[in-house]
């Protein structure tokens, strides 16, 4: 792993202040070796290192992708991944995730209910189906016949979180509301998209034969109106790779990545010569220019190309992301800002 002009911060050693005053724009490129793997936010340091298992032994860096996303799915304390996610508004905990390989192979589901790996659905409709995504009841029939559990996947805690958001909510958008504000969505999870409330793992990977893929799991926005898909599970926005670039993936408000096709956009910039920084940043001022009142959403892109240089962007400080090659597992870097 090499840095330039910007330290490597130990996982122990992260503390918000730290995290904040080192989110400065360009201070250079971080390349890891390969193989290698990075992911969204402080729980991807466990995931990548479920992923190091599989890359570190010559596996395939589509395979390691499916390790590490399930780790946050299966973590009790994260709300905003698989199981104990928070739930929509109407109490319904609701997945969504994709993954895509180095052939350009994709599944997808969105929506789901009831399964508590929604990761590892997506590649069985990757390579069990034709079809690239599969949403609702029929992805959970789907799952049920691939064999996976059907389960309660709302905890006591995220029970409870949700009801108390309901003791004074005020959002009851209409299903075309123009006033729609995320900010009424989040409550008391503060900004949306922020650490908070949105906490999507987005994952990328280069194997030992250098090819990429990615993986994208999620519970959503927070309570949101049932039915509701953001861009994790969308080919294009939350996820994308090609094995001639790199990859790229989001996290924050989906509907302003979606607006944008945004991890898509931010691979057609590398492709085009930009550092996967610049091409993260040049996204996340694409979402700005389009609607300025993003500025108070969090949204942050995370690139690597096939060098292995890996770069990101978000609107507000506090996005971070967790980095691993054979120097160092357990890295964390903020990532850059516009506020
Ligand atoms: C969504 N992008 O559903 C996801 C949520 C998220 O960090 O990113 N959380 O809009």
């Amino acid at each position: 792993m090499t840095m330039s002009r910007r330290g490597l911060i130990g996982a122990s050693a992260v503390g918000a202040g730290l995290l904040a005053s080192a989110a400065r724009a360009g201070e250079g490129a971080t390349t890891l070796s390969k193989p290698c793997v990075i992911s969204t936010w402080d729980f991807g340091i466990a995931a990548n290192q479920a992923a190091w298992a599989v890359l570190s032994k010559g596996g395939r860096a589509l395979d390691a992708v499916e390790a590490g996303a399930r780790i946050p799915e299966q973590d009790l304390k994260n709300h905003s991944v698989g199981r104990a996610g928070y739930p929509d508004r109407d109490g319904h905990v609701s997945l969504d995730a994709c993954i895509m390989d180095e052939q350009g192979n994709c599944g997808s589901v969105a929506a789901l209910e009831h399964i508590a790996h929604p990761i590892s659905v997506a590649r069985r409709v990757m390579e069990k189906t034709p079809h690239v995504m599969l949403v609702g009841a029929g992805a959970l029939q789907f799952a049920l016949e691939q064999g996976f559990p059907r389960e309660e996947l709302l905890t006591d805690e995220s029970r409870a979180a949700w009801e108390a958001w309901k003791k004074d909510a005020k959002y009851a958008p209409r299903a075309n509301s123009e006033n729609l504000d995320y900010r009424q969505t989040s409550g008391q999870l503060g900004t949306p998209g922020g650490a908070g409330n949105h906490d999507t793992i987005g994952m990328l990977a280069l194997d030992a034969a250098g090819n990429i893929s990615g993986a994208c799991t999620t519970s959503g926005m927070a309570w949101k109106l049932r039915g509701r898909v953001g861009d994790s599970p969308i080919i294009g926005a939350g996820l994308y790779v090609d094995n001639e670039v790199g990859g790229a993936t989001s996290t924050g408000v989906g509907e302003e990545v979606i607006r944008n096709v945004g991890s898509f956009l931010v691979v057609e910039l590398m492709r085009q010569g930009r550092s996967p920084e610049e091409a993260c940043k040049e996204a996340v001022a694409r979402i700005l220019k389009k609607k300025p009142a993003a500025r108070d959403f969090q949204v942050g892109f995370l690139a690597i190309n096939k060098r292995g240089e890996v770069g990101a962007w978000a609107i507000q400080k506090g996005f971070s992301y967790a980095l691993c090659d054979a120097g160092k597992q357990d890295a964390l870097l903020p990532g850059a800002s516009f506020y």
